[in-house]
């Protein structure tokens, strides 16, 4: 008798892993499936599983297909699940494939074909839906961005457009989904968009996405321009569509822990933040090659204006830029100086300049101060007057952090706003205003 085992959430079933289960059957004679608990799934940072744990397993016993359920508790579980049921082959959707290699070692692994487009037919009869996303663009943020929508549960990627078709269909083989050539396909097949082209082409993509009907989550810089931050919005909120600015921090937990401390009067009132994220790029690469739209500002400002911009509020009096240029005429450093009402801020950015990236929040009973890398928030102290007197926080940042972004997203999507305040459009659209100022000082717009 051969023996198969897989393990999955299989949280809001569809025919994904419907078929995923068929074929583990097929595999073998008897298939042994894991569901994974809850706390497990935390553990391995998945987010936003909604059914639960009996449900789930009610729904892989209803296919049929499954001869034993087990439960997976713990990371080791598969190599002495392997060896406790004499199994054979184990399996799982190709969009593991590596990652189970080192089971080779105790049985044969097989990677099956993950199902490309699942449709809702399934999912309407459980009353539930799978949010389809699709991404505009094939570069760094969209390759870092798959492996994240992975992770949370209740989001299916479904294709990917880029109007250079060989940079789409080389995108879509590696993450095995559907790539298009024509864009009104691509609307049609999706329920939201992710936009991770060039910050300059944002704008119109953004529309046309809305103009479809369809949600949109938009990689910082979200606009260059005021006006034009505010027509998306407007624009999404008379069609009841959600317009999520992707500025990762602002949804990362440690980031949240961290606002909420500042604002809790913990260190007085706040009279000074400061805000620094460097990073050496190479030469040749988009930031510090596009004459126009590139530098170190428009790259990494929307990080650092963040925190300003949360805690003293978007009615800034006056903002002064500073820069370092380069050859080609680009920032490679640059120093925003903001002054409010009740404080003043630096929002400080660097390709070019290696700085050492920290976040200060100065208050009249304390400081708050969290190091590079802030912008992905895992630590950060509370200071007083007595050196002594520090408070540690601590938080959890998983993997590149955009699972945070994507699951507030979809949970807005689903008609829960809970997330709404951490990234506003007021201050989005802040961003947007402090973007198309500098974009003017230095003559680019
Ligand atoms: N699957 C698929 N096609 C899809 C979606 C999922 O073939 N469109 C497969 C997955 O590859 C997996 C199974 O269905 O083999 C269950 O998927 P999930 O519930 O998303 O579970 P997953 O996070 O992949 O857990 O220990 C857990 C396992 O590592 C896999």
């Amino acid at each position: 008798m051969v023996k198969v085992i897989t393990y999955g959430t299989f949280d809001l079933f569809h025919e994904g892993h419907y078929r995923l289960l068929q074929r583990a059957k097929a595999l073998g004679d008897y298939l042994i499936v894991g569901v994974t608990t809850e706390k497990y799934d935390m553990e391995r940072g998945k987010l936003n599983v909604i059914d639960a744990l009996m449900t789930r397993i009610e729904n892989v016993k209803k296919t049929g297909f499954a001869d034993e359920v087990i439960i997976e508790e713990t990371s080791g579980q598969k190599i002495s699940d392997v060896q406790k049921y004499h199994v054979d082959i184990f399996t799982v959707g190709s969009d593991w494939t590596g990652a189970f290699d080192y089971m080779s070692d105790y049985c044969r692994v097989v990677y099956l074909e993950r199902t490309k487009n699942i449709s809702s037919t399934m999912l309407r009869e459980q009353n539930r839906r799978i949010q389809k996303i699709g991404l505009i663009g094939t570069g760094r943020i969209a390759e870092r961005f798959m492996p994240e929508a992975k992770l949370v549960s209740g989001i299916s990627t479904q294709g990917v457009y880029n109007p250079r078709t060989e940079s789409a269909r080389r995108f879509a083989r590696k993450w095995e989904i559907a790539s298009y050539d024509d864009i009104e396909a691509f609307y049609r097949d999706v329920d939201a968009v992710y936009v991770a082209s060039p910050h300059q082409t944002h704008y119109a993509y953004i529309m046309e996405a809305l103009a479809h009907g369809k949600h949109v989550l938009c990689e910082k810089p979200m606009v260059l321009k005021k006006q034009q931050a505010e027509e998306v919005y407007a624009y999404a909120k008379e069609h009841r569509l959600i317009l999520f600015e992707g500025i990762k921090t602002a949804y990362c937990p440690g980031f949240e822990k961290l606002l909420g401390i500042a604002c809790s009067g913990t260190i007085g009132h706040i009279r000074y933040i400061d805000a620094c994220f460097t990073k050496l790029e190479r030469k040749d690469t988009r930031e510090l090659t596009d004459k126009k739209y590139g530098g170190s500002f428009t790259e990494l400002a929307s990080y650092c204006l963040l925190p300003v911009i949360k805690l003293f509020g978007t009615d800034y009096k006056e903002v002064h830029f500073d820069t370092i240029q380069d050859g080609n005429g680009l920032d490679v450093f640059t120093k925003a100086s903001l002054t409010f009402p009740k404080g003043i801020a630096t929002a400080t950015c660097g390709l070019g300049v290696k700085s050492e990236g920290r976040l200060l929040i100065a208050g009249t009973k304390g400081y708050i101060v969290a190091e590079a890398p802030w912008w992905k928030t895992t630590y950060f102290e509370v200071h007083y007057e007595k050196p002594d007197q520090i408070e540690k926080y601590s938080e959890r940042f998983l993997g590149d952090g955009l699972r945070y972004e994507i699951k507030d997203f979809l949970n807005m999507i689903n008609g829960n706003d809970k997330s709404a305040f951490k990234l506003t459009r007021g201050e989005s659209i802040a961003f947007a205003d402090i973007m198309e100022k500098f974009m003017k000082e230095q003559r680019r717009i």
